[in-house]
């Protein structure tokens, strides 16, 4: 490809004529948007373990009470995005959340997408369009666009958990905002018994959700055993993973962002193709190495991290004993929505 033009190839009188005008010669930065082979990619892979943010984020609990924060979160934000712009990668946020015991997070909802995945402590829950979602350690939650949410804290030790949204797209697409509100009634329990069993739902002469986001909670304990029956059933599957889905339509359970869970085997070590997609990695169980070029991240029960789109990243489970278990967040629901999701084998 040959060289263009540069901005210092025009006459500076020429260019301020453009600028009065708010135009742009489209030339000089052609190849920055449009780079050969491969995007132009600012999410760096990076790490946040959870033994180092864990003390600073106990600390916000006895700097910042409640009241001043609505929601008391430290953003896990990319270098590479700059850290003011609250981007893990390109379109995920994540956050780790502490709720101390007695505390309540008030009823809201925006437009933002998110999911919870609980990382320490007992007797938290988070209520849900009226359900009454339990925090247990591992559980997925999901509170998607527009749903009322609001968490409160019934045990005796403070409350973790990890927060990922699609915030990134929803701001840059300018469609982010929120509406406060009071607390929700609490419907009738047990709406999270609908779907015990996957390839059977409620019948729809009766009971059939036509709510676009029918299951709220995915408890920890189901998908580990769905995991353990997995690799145990199926010896030779390459990667023993699941996916979070909708259970009425077997679909993605969220629209711009993907949830999966896999489970490394004693000693695996498993190699995933360059996808268009950035990950992020987060351990629920165990101990794995999470690598991608020259980034090494031995990460341990709690960690997190990112990985970049366009280049394999390899996962070893570090205990030669014990599975390891990862929860898995991409984007690729939007990629593919977009036609722009790519393996690149
Ligand atoms: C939010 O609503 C929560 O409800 C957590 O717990 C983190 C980050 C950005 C925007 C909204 C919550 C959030 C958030």
């Amino acid at each position: 490809m040959h060289e263009l033009g540069r901005l210092e190839d025009l006459p500076e009188e020429y260019r301020a004529a453009l600028t009065e005008l708010n135009l742009v010669p489209l030339w000089p930065s052609l190849r920055a948007v449009l780079p050969p082979g491969k995007p132009a990619i600012r999410t760096r892979p990076t790490a946040w373990p959870y033994r180092t943010l864990r003390p600073l984020l106990l600390k916000a609990g006895e700097l910042t009470p409640m009241e001043k924060a609505e929601r008391r979160v430290l953003v896990m934000a990319n270098p590479g995005h700059g850290l003011e712009k609250m981007q893990a990668t390109s379109t995920i946020y994540l956050g780790m959340q502490l709720l101390l015991p007695g505390e309540w997070a008030p009823a809201h909802r925006h437009t933002p997408n998110a999911v919870r995945m609980i990382v320490e402590g007992e007797g938290a829950y988070t209520t849900v369009d009226g359900e009454k979602c339990p925090m247990q350690r591992g559980d997925l939650i999901l509170t998607p666009t527009g749903l009322w949410h609001e968490h409160g804290h019934d045990g005796d030790q403070p409350v973790v958990w990890l927060d990922v949204l699609d915030l990134p797209t929803v701001f840059y697409l300018e469609t982010s905002y929120v509406t406060g509100g009071n607390p929700q009634e609490v419907a009738d329990q047990g709406m999270d018994q609908r779907y015990q069993r996957g390839g059977i739902v409620p019948a729809p002469v009766f009971v059939r959700s036509d709510q676009p986001f029918p299951m709220l909670r995915y408890p920890w304990a189901d998908v580990r055993k769905a995991l353990l029956a997995l690799a145990e059933s199926q010896p030779g599957i390459e990667a023993v993973q699941v996916a979070y889905v909708n259970p009425e339509t077997g679909g993605e359970c969220q629209k711009i962002l993907g949830f999966s869970a896999l489970m490394l085997r004693p000693g695996e070590c498993l190699t995933l193709p360059a996808r268009s997609t950035a990950m992020v990695f987060h351990v629920i169980e165990g101990a794995t190495k999470v690598e991608q070029d020259d980034h090494a991240f031995p990460l341990a029960e709690a960690d997190t991290c990112c990985t970049q789109g366009y280049a394999p990243v390899t996962l070893t489970n570090l205990s030669a004993a014990q599975p390891s278990f990862i929860f898995i967040a991409d984007d690729a629901p939007l990629q593919k929505k977009l036609g722009l999701y790519e393996v690149r084998l």
